[in-house]
């Protein structure tokens, strides 16, 4: 096991602090240039499309922390008020909303259903922001953690990487395929950077700069089969994080909890590779995206590049997003 003072100095050669300026708050979105975007684009050839998002929905994968929840759909209008308040409505003046409904309903054709969700914004398909995780009071660039307040992240917002789409080429690593494994990597056997080299290799394609690297370990796969919300799987070795730094990545999005593993292997820093992308790279981490179709695709076709058009919803202030990213062959 490493420990902070050997943490320490990967942080120090992966950072991107200052890079692109005092202000910037993109990180290593920057990578995604004009050609880039076009390059993507053109990779774009049968118009198949695979979307990569899971349901949003009550018995979706959290469970492993207390503090988050599936999502809590609440229909705030629904086909048993039209009838009953078309009725009642009208005459209910001292319930405006029933006055105002009924108002609708009555001796008129017009029915609607209406909703709302309560949910935790890393609840399924996600983002995380470059503000959802950070140590020693620092957010990515130097940012001072303070100013994530009650009111939102007033840096590093998720809302701060529209400009960017988020779009790119993405290239998907299929760690299932290459090890052989039936349904998912299971605990124990951690992603290394020398592994994710034969990966690329043995599937013959490249990283280049600016790509968004997605990465099968089958853990979606699985929990669809058991429903099993904690089942522990292998991620990404930490030291991964020097691997994308050195590929210069735009971003990395996984089909589990977390992208990374979760075997503890820096003595007092709890998800390392989490600092090291988010706080240190200015990376963003997708997860619990939905990769299935998209594999089964590219191990027929031998394709593992693709047009990913993958762009969170602007909440100001939050610390990461659902997002239905979508693939294009
Ligand atoms: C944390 O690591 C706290 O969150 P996530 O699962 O979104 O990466």
């Amino acid at each position: 096991m490493a420990g902070l003072t050997e943490f320490r100095r990967v942080a120090r050669d992966v950072s991107n602090w200052g890079r692109w300026g005092a202000d910037d708050e993109l990180g290593t979105l920057n990578f995604i240039t004009a050609e880039k975007v076009s390059h993507a684009a053109s990779l774009v050839r049968h118009g198949k499309v695979f979307p990569l998002g899971v349901d949003f929905g009550s018995s979706g994968p959290q469970g492993a922390f207390h503090f988050r929840h599936n999502p809590v759909l609440v229909m705030t209008v629904d086909g048993g008020d039209a009838n009953t308040l078309a009725q009642y409505g009208p005459r209910w003046t001292q319930n405006p909303t029933a006055e105002q409904m009924g108002g609708y309903f009555v001796d008129n054709l017009f029915r609607f259903n209406e909703d709302m969700v309560i949910m935790p914004l890393q609840a399924a398909t996600q983002w995380d922001a470059l503000s959802h995780v950070y140590y020693e009071d620092k957010l990515y660039n130097g940012f001072a953690a303070g100013s994530v307040t009650s009111m939102g992240a007033y840096h590093c917002s998720i809302a701060k990487v529209d400009v960017k789409g988020i779009t790119s080429r993405g290239v998907l690593l299929d760690l299932v395929r290459h090890r052989g494994a039936e349904v998912f990597l299971e605990q124990g056997n951690p992603i290394t950077p020398q592994e994710l080299d034969d990966v690329v290799r043995a599937q013959g394609v490249t990283i280049e700069r600016g790509d968004i690297v997605v990465i099968r370990t089958g853990w979606w796969a699985r929990f669809l089969q058991t429903g099993n919300k904690t089942e522990p799987f292998s991620g990404l070795h930490w030291r991964c994080a020097s691997w994308l730094h050195d590929h210069e990545v735009a971003a990395v999005a996984s089909d589990n909890l977390q992208v990374e593993d979760l075997v503890p292997d820096v003595e007092g820093a709890f998800l390392p590779m989490h600092l090291l992308c988010l706080r240190d790279m200015g990376l963003m981490l997708g997860e619990f995206w939905d990769l299935t179709a998209l594999a089964e695709d590219c191990a027929a076709d031998g394709v593992y590049d693709f047009q990913l058009v993958a762009p969170p919803l602007r909440f100001v202030g939050a610390v990461g997003s659902p997002v239905n990213p979508i693939a294009i062959k």
